[in-house]
């Protein structure tokens, strides 16, 4: 069993695909563990995308992931991040394989409607800071 962070983007919300994307994880076994609609600001962006805000592409994404409100959940499960990071797609629309949310819903790079944990280790870093309450 292992947790992992993830976000349902401003995009994928405005466009009403809460239930299609929680739906998805949850027939392949995931279990909604937290789950919370929040809107961030700029100084949160920067922290949940630390290891990008010196890259180009950061400045419009940090827009855009403050844009509207999102949805963070913790998710648990078998091989709980790598299973996200499957479901989700690759980065870019263009380059994920059929039937991925990123595929299926995604408009472009930046706006890919989902976030999911790359590592254990940026999970509990993620988890902590979204969900500080349930971290000890
Ligand atoms: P992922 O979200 O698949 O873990 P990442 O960590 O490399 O991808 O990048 C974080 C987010 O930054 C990504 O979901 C969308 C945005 N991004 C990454 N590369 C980009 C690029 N070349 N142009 C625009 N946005 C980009
Ligand atoms: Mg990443």
């Amino acid at each position: 069993m292992s947790k992992t962070f993830v976000i349902i983007k401003p995009d994928a919300v405005a466009a009403g695909l809460v239930g299609d994307i929680l739906g998805r994880y949850e027939r392949a076994g995931l279990r909604i563990e937290a789950l919370q609609l929040r809107q961030i600001d700029g100084s949160f962006a920067d922290h949940h995308y630390v290891e990008h805000i010196e890259k180009d592409f950061y400045p419009p994404l940090r827009k855009f992931m403050i844009s509207g409100p999102l949805v963070a959940a913790i998710l648990s499960g078998d091989q709980a991040i790598e299973k996200v990071r499957e479901i989700n797609g690759a980065t870019d629309p263009a380059q994920a394989d059929p039937g991925t949310i990123r595929a299926d819903h995604a408009t472009s790079v930046r706006e890919n409607c989902v976030h999911g944990s790359d590592s254990e280790k940026t999970a509990e870093r993620e988890i902590a800071l979204w969900f500080p309450e349930l971290t000890g």
